[in-house]
């Protein structure tokens, strides 16, 4: 064997769909078949190197962060802000103290639109989202909009999902306080021109947050580039644990604004006649923080590098093609979310058949879909449907997934003729 051949046997194995392996819950039957998981949009499964490090946080290192002199306590803050470098190196924030640990996506949007957008609303004052977002990009927009009279427009999509972009520049004025959007839709797979938007909106100072939810476990991202003022994203939708997430912030914007929630953790001294703030990052993470969640999203992380956002990104636009032209071979299929840049996403109908029915007996065969509405019933209502079937990609999908998809849609049809 030649020098060479070990190193090109270990790169071959660091590709994405034959790490399926990594993933113990995807090596299981489920109803007499072996499982095919396409429901990683609502939540990915973890590899080994994730379960460990969280056991391990657990079995040997546990003690509250930032507060003890012991070594237990030593140790889990060293692994927690361990975490936060991690995360800072994975979206290329400029410093640790821009990462910011929440719930996740959800909290992570909540707080922006509470602690910078609220103090500063007033009526006649706007917000700017568009018709494809998530509830969870939607709902804490409309509550300020309540709290302060400010207005909410929401720019339109079309039959593609792909957002209009001159009617999207059209709302941007003076009156706009932010501009809030998806990367890629959960429901379309749509992949939005963040980047050339966040230039637009800066151009005329309007802030811009990122919903990164669905762009995170499936492309390289890097804030400094795109130069958001905001990113959200959750750490199980990228092979972490769940109740963990981050909010991107830059400095100069999370400096100016004010704490969300107040407790422990977030002050320096605290007396009656008043409370001064920690500094940031610690300013907005008040109460004992999710140790193990952090710990097992660095470690998510960890993995994701060893792999390279490059080489997944790659791959999964291979399975992803792949699984557009064999889902369009399926007779009575309609494709919903057909934007020209999309990723990792296929929402579809099939016959009139009900999504969650189909998804029943997909789960029958073993095959993992989502069915409903995603959280984003505003992209239904545009579509005029009550829901989708929806199968969604991630790094340990391949192929021989996508024909097991296939092979159970065909089984449905019979079973419905
Ligand atoms: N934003 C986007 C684009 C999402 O896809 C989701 C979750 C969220 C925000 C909320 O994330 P959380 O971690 O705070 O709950 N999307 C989905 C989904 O597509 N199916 O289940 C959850």
């Amino acid at each position: 064997m030649s020098e060479q051949e070990p190193r090109i046997a270990e790169l071959h194995a660091a590709q994405p769909g034959d790490r399926r392996a990594d993933f113990p819950a995807l090596d299981q039957q489920i109803n007499g078949h072996s499982l095919v998981y396409l429901d990683s949009a609502a939540s990915s499964q973890a590899p080994t190197a994730v379960i460990d490090a969280v056991a391990s946080y657990q079995q040997n290192d546990h003690a509250n962060v930032h507060r003890g002199v012991h070594t237990l306590s030593h140790r889990a803050t060293e692994a927690y802000e361990g975490a936060r470098d991690l995360v800072k190196s994975f979206v290329n924030a400029s410093t640790r103290s821009e990462v910011v640990f929440t719930r996740g996506t959800t909290e992570a949007i909540n707080l922006v639109a509470q602690s910078f957008c609220r103090p500063v609303l007033k009526p006649g004052d706007r917000i700017v989202i568009t018709h494809l977002e998530h509830h969870s990009n939607i709902v804490p927009w409309q509550q300020v909009c309540e709290q302060t009279g400010a207005e909410l427009l929401v720019a339109s999509i079309d039959e593609k999902g792909q957002i209009n972009i001159a009617e999207l520049i059209g709302m941007l004025d003076e009156r706009v306080r932010i501009l809030a959007i998806a990367h890629v839709s959960n429901a379309l797979g749509s992949i939005l021109p963040v980047r050339e938007l966040v230039e637009k909106a800066h151009s005329l100072d309007i802030p811009v947050l990122i919903d990164g939810a669905q762009a995170v476990p499936h492309m390289p991202v890097d804030v400094l580039d795109l130069d958001c003022d905001f990113y959200a994203f959750s750490g199980h939708k990228m092979f972490g644990p769940t109740g963990i997430g981050v909010l991107y912030g830059k400095e100069a914007r999370l400096e100016s604004m004010p704490p969300w929630q107040g407790g422990g953790d977030m002050i320096l001294e605290v007396s009656f006649d008043g409370t001064t703030y920690n500094e940031l990052p610690y300013k907005f993470e008040a109460g004992t923080p999710n140790i193990s969640g952090a710990i097992g999203l660095g470690a998510a992380v960890r993995y994701l590098q060893g792999i390279g956002m490059d080489v997944i990104a790659r791959h999964e636009q291979e399975i992803l093609d792949y699984m557009t032209s064999e889902l369009n071979k399926v007779d009575g299929m309609r494709l919903i979310g057909t934007a020209d840049e999309k990723a990792s996403v296929q929402s579809f109908l099939l016959d009139d058949i009900h999504p969650h029915d189909l998804g029943t007996i997909l789960d029958h065969q073993g095959v993992a879909i989502r069915t409903g509405h995603h959280c984003a019933m505003p992209v239904m209502n545009r579509f005029g449907i009550p829901g989708t079937a929806r199968a969604s990609l991630a790094l340990y999908n391949n192929r021989d997934d996508i024909d097991r998809l296939v092979e159970s849609l065909n089984a449905a049809r019979k079973i419905f003729s």
